[in-house]
């Protein structure tokens, strides 16, 4: 089977980087191979990303000497990973709040199926999902405009950090820039409704709800980026009416 290449994307993440967390999972599994983007970072980041790089073969690292925010570094690396090398492709937050083992497991999903797999954040008596409750309230706002107003599709949860793209999907979707800076998921939505249908969406798009989703309450994202999501709510709209 060819492996699934899991894109993290690193900023400033020098003080909160697990890096023995990595070191563990690397140590013990072989089934997903990382590629690391350092965004532009002016701590010692690229320092532990070449750490891990150097200790194992599964991990490779793209460096931005410039920072050009987390949808810019992931789609850079999307196209720049060879197609034949991955039959998938994913990404994830550094900040493991979706953790390397629940990667893992949401890996396993994949098949002719389940050509895009997001991991979704429910809080139920059997899961372990821990957000800061601004936060969650804030995102159950958005998924309630995005669902009735923007993408019309019953998507729970469209920003958790955790996704797979089947790779061929994944070059088409990511080709274009993306008009918002922390809304891209659901930019990639709206792409493959309008490359393949709602038909498509349905049969294709697979949710798996988290076992365990813990914020690690150390956000990247500042309080303009929080601003600006209304209006890149609008550019979205206005952007994939046409
Ligand atoms: N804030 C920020 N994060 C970035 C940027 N480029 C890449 N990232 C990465 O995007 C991911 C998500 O950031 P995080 O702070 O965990 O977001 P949150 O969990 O939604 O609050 C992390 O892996 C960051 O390192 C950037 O320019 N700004
Ligand atoms: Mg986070």
């Amino acid at each position: 089977m060819q492996k699934i290449c899991v894109i993290i994307p690193c900023y400033n993440e020098g003080l909160r980087f697990n890096i023995e967390a990595y070191n563990q999972f690397l140590n013990t599994h072989q089934e997903l191979d990382m590629c690391f983007v350092n965004d532009g970072s002016s701590d010692n980041t690229l320092d532990l990303l070449n750490q891990l790089q150097t200790r194992f073969n599964t991990v490779s690292v793209m460096n931005l000497e410039k920072n050009v925010g987390k949808a810019e570094a992931i789609r850079y690396a999307v196209l720049s990973i060879s197609a034949e090398n991955y039959k998938y492709l994913g990404y994830l937050d550094a900040d493991l709040s979706t953790s390397l083992d629940e990667m893992l497991r949401i890996s396993t999903f994949t098949s002719e199926s389940a050509k895009f797999i997001l991991g979704s954040r429910i809080k139920t008596l059997n899961t372990s999902i821990k957000r800061n409750p601004l936060r969650h309230i804030l995102g159950r706002a958005l998924a309630t405009i995005v669902n009735t107003l923007i993408l019309k599709l019953p998507i729970y949860d469209t920003q958790c950090g955790a996704k797979i793209i089947k790779t061929s999907l994944a070059k088409d979707i990511f080709k274009q820039p993306f008009v918002s800076k922390w809304l891209f998921d659901i930019e990639l939505l709206l792409r493959i409704n309008k490359l393949k249908g709602s038909q498509f969406c349905k049969q294709y798009i697979l949710e798996v709800p988290l076992k365990k989703w813990h914020d690690n309450g150390n956000t990247r994202i500042t309080f303009t980026d929080f601003i600006f999501i209304p209006i890149d709510l609008l550019k979205i709209y206005f952007q994939y009416q046409k």
